[in-house]
C-alpha cells in the first residue's frame, strides 16, 4: 500500500528519520529504527521495494552471491521459513523475498513508493533536515541514505544513439513487461558481471548477437543449480556458524582466504587448489591463497590458469585471444561468475568486437559503427554505473551553511569510515564511499551499517543530543586510511575499475571502497562507538 500524504502533515513534519530507498538498506533500517521506537519514513522512487532488485531485470539478472547468505540474518524466523530455490537466485526471486520481508514486517506501511527525493537541506538553527519530493517537504532530525551503490547507469554519451531506429536499453533499467529479442540482431555493450551474465542468454534467443567488449575481463564458472531439499536442511542447522563466519570475514561471504602464499605451493599443488576452485565455481575462487590480491607474482598465477581455461573454451583462437584479459589481474576488477559466457562464443551467431583495438565511432540508425557498421535492431547497454557517489550525487543534498555534497566532493568523496561527512550533520550513508560495501556481500555490509547507525541514534536519544557531525580531522584521518589500505593491494593499479570511478568520464579517480575487510571494519566501527562517538561532535 502506498500512503500519499498532503503537505504538513505531522507525518511529514515530526519524523525522526526519514531513509532514502527501499531496497535492501532501506528495508532494513525501517525495521530496525521503527522496532527502537523512531518515528521513520522510508521514500522510494521505485514503484516496488526491491531497490537495485527493482531495476536490475536484465535477461539472465542473478545474483554472484549465493542465495543463502545473500540474505538477511537479523531475524531468525525469517531465514528459517525462507526457501531459496536455486544456489545463485534470480532477480525475479530476490525481489519476491525483499517483497515478503516487507509484508511480514509490516513495513509498507510507512514507505511511499513512486517517491523521488529532490533535494534534502540542512537547517542549522534546528539541526533537521528538510527533504523535498516533486509534491511535498518532510522535515526529519536524521537522514540515512539507504540509496545503493550500483544505481545510477551509466549510459555512455556515443554520437548518433538518438539516430538508432531500433530499440536500446541499459540493464540497470530494464522494462519491467520484458524485451522480445527472439530473431532480432542484438548488441551487447560491456563485458563486466552484467555483460556477462546476459550475454549466453540472450545468445540463445537473439537470431545473432554481437559483444562489444572494451576490456577482456576474467570470469570463474557459476555451477548454478537448484538447491536439493538436503542442502537447504543442511543451510539451516549451520545457520549461527554461517553467519558467524560472514562476520568475521573478509568479504561478508561465509569462507575465509585461504593463509597460504601462492608461491609457498609447488605448481601442481597450486593448479589442483585452482582446479578445485574452478570446479566447485563461484566467488570462492579468489580466496583460494592468501595474496592473489597483495603480490603480482600470485596474482598471475590465478591470472594464467584462467586465460587458459578461456583458450581451452573459447575453439576459435582469434576470439580466444581477444578475450583474454592482459591489463589487469584476476579479481583486481569487480570478478564476474558466469554460466557458459566463453561457450556462448562458439555459437555460430554469436560475434566479437574488440572496442579497444576497433572503437565505437557512432550508432547510427542501423546499428553500430566501429570500422565497419554492424547492424542491429536492439542495443544493451551493459555498461555499468557511476558507482557509489553517483547516487548520492543524483540529488541536491546540502549540509551546514548551504554547501552542496557535490561541491565537497568535487574531487571525490570524503567520509569518515564511509557513514558521515564532515559539514552534513546528522545525515548516515549507508554502505557509502569508505566503507566495505562493494567489496563485500552486500547484505552483510548493510546489516552491519544499519544495526551500527541504529544503536548510534538510541544513544543519541538516551544522551539527549540533536546533532551529529563528524570531524574533518577524522574524515581526513580516515580517507588517508582508505588509500593507504587500498594501496596494499592490487586493486587500485586496475586503471579500468569502477572501484576507481574509472568506468565514468569526468570522474575523479579515487579509490572508493574500503578494502581492510569487514571484519576489520566492524572492529574499528566498534570501538569508536565505544569511546564514545570518537571523531563526532555530539551536541544537544
Ligand atoms: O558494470 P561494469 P556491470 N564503450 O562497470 C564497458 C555488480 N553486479 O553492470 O571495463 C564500450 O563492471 C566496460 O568496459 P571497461 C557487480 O558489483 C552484481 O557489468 O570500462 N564499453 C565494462 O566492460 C559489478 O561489478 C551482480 O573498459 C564500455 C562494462 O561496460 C557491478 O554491478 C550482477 C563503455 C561495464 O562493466 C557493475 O557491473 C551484475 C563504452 N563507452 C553486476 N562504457 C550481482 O550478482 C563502459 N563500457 C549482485
Amino acid at each position: 500500500m502506498t500512503f500519499r500524504n498532503g503537505p504538513d502533515t505531522d507525518r511529514d513534519t515530526q519524523l525522526d528519520v526519514v531513509v532514502i530507498g527501499a531496497g535492501f538498506s532501506g528495508l532494513y533500517a525501517l525495521q530496525r529504527l521503527r522496532s527502537e521506537g523512531f518515528r521513520v519514513r522510508v521514500l522510494e522512487q521505485g514503484d516496488g521495494v526491491g531497490g537495485t532488485w527493482y531495476w536490475n531485470r536484465y535477461p539472465g539478472a542473478r545474483c554472484d552471491s549465493e542465495s543463502y547468505y545473500y540474505s538477511y540474518s537479523f531475524d531468525e524466523e525469517l531465514q528459517h521459513e525462507w526457501e531459496w530455490t536455486e544456489r545463485y537466485p534470480e532477480h525475479f526471486e530476490i525481489r519476491a523475498y525483499l517483497e515478503h520481508v516487507a509484508e511480514r514486517f509490516d513495513l509498507h506501511r510507512d514507505i511511499d513508493l513512486g517517491t523521488r527525493v529532490e533535494s534534502a537541506t540542512f537547517d542549522d538553527a534546528t539541526s533537521t533536515w528538510a527533504v523535498r519530493t516533486a509534491d511535498r517537504t518532510l522535515t526529519c532530525r536524521f537522514l540515512v541514505t539507504a540509496v545503493g551503490c550500483l544505481s545510477t547507469a551509466n549510459v555512455p554519451d556515443i554520437p548518433g544513439l538518438d539516430t538508432f531506429a531500433g530499440e536500446w536499453f541499459h540493464t540497470g533499467r530494464w522494462p519491467h513487461e520484458g524485451v522480445d529479442l527472439a530473431g532480432k540482431r542484438v548488441g551487447i555493450v560491456g563485458t563486466g558481471s552484467t555483460g556477462i551474465q546476459a550475454v549466453p542468454v540472450v545468445a540463445k534467443e537473439a537470431a545473432h548477437l554481437t559483444v562489444f567488449q572494451r576490456t577482456a575481463n576474467y570470469s570463474i564458472p557459476a555451477r548454478n543449480g537448484p538447491v536439493s531439499a538436503a542442502e537447504r536442511a543442511e543451510v539451516k542447522a549451520r545457520y549461527d556458524e554461517i553467519r558467524r563466519i560472514q562476520r568475521e570475514s573478509t568479504n561478508g561471504h561465509p569462507f575465509l582466504i585461504s593463509e597460504v602464499s601462492a608461491l609457498a605451493v609447488d605448481e601442481a599443488e597450486r593448479t589442483a587448489t585452482y582446479e578445485k576452485a574452478w570446479e566447485r565455481g563461484s566467488l570462492k575462487f579468489r580466496a583460494s591463497f592468501a595474496d592473489l590480491l597483495t603480490s603480482r607474482e600470485a596474482n598471475d598465477t590465478a591470472s594464467d590458469f584462467i586465460r587458459d581455461k578461456i583458450r581451452a573454451v573459447v575453439r576459435d583462437p582469434a576470439t580466444a585471444e581477444k578475450l583474454t584479459p592482459r591489463d589487469h589481474g584476476f579479481a583486481t576488477k569487480r570478478p564476474p561468475i558466469d554460466t557458459d559466457y566463453f561457450e556462448a562464443y562458439n555459437r555460430t551467431n554469436v560475434s566479437l568486437v574488440d572496442v579497444r583495438a576497433d572503437p565505437i565511432r557512432e550508432i547510427t540508425p542501423a546499428g553500430i559503427r566501429t570500422g565497419e557498421e554492424h547492424p542491429l535492431d536492439v542495443i544493451i547497454f551493459a555498461t555499468g554505473f557511476d558507482a557509489m557517489t553517483g547516487p548520492l550525487l543524483g540529488f541536491d543534498i546540502r549540509g551546514a551553511g548551504g554547501v552542496p555534497l557535490r561541491t565537497k566532493w568535487a574531487a571525490g568523496p570524503v567520509t569518515h569510515l564511509g557513514l558521515q561527512v564532515a559539514g552534513f550533520p546528522n545525515l548516515f550513508t549507508i554502505t557509502g564511499p569508505g566503507s566495505p560495501s562493494v567489496l563485500c556481500n552486500m547484505p552483510t555490509a548493510i546489516e552491519q551499517h544499519v544495526e551500527w547507525i541504529a544503536d548510534c541514534l538510541v544513544h543519541l536519544r538516551e544522551k539527549g543530543v540533536s546533532r551529529m557531525e563528524t570531524t574533518e580531522e577524522a574524515e581526513r584521518a580516515w580517507v588517508a586510511h582508505v588509500n593507504e589500505v587500498a594501496h596494499q593491494t592490487l586493486l587500485p593499479q586496475a586503471s579500468t575499475s569502477w572501484y576507481l570511478g574509472a568506468n565514468v568520464p569526468g570522474k575523479p579517480r579515487v579509490f572508493m571502497p574500503y578494502a581492510g575487510g569487514m571484519a576489520t571494519y566492524a572492529k574499528t566501527c566498534a570501538e569508536v562507538a565505544e569511546k564514545g562517538y570518537e571523531g563526532f561532535v555530539l551536541s544537544a
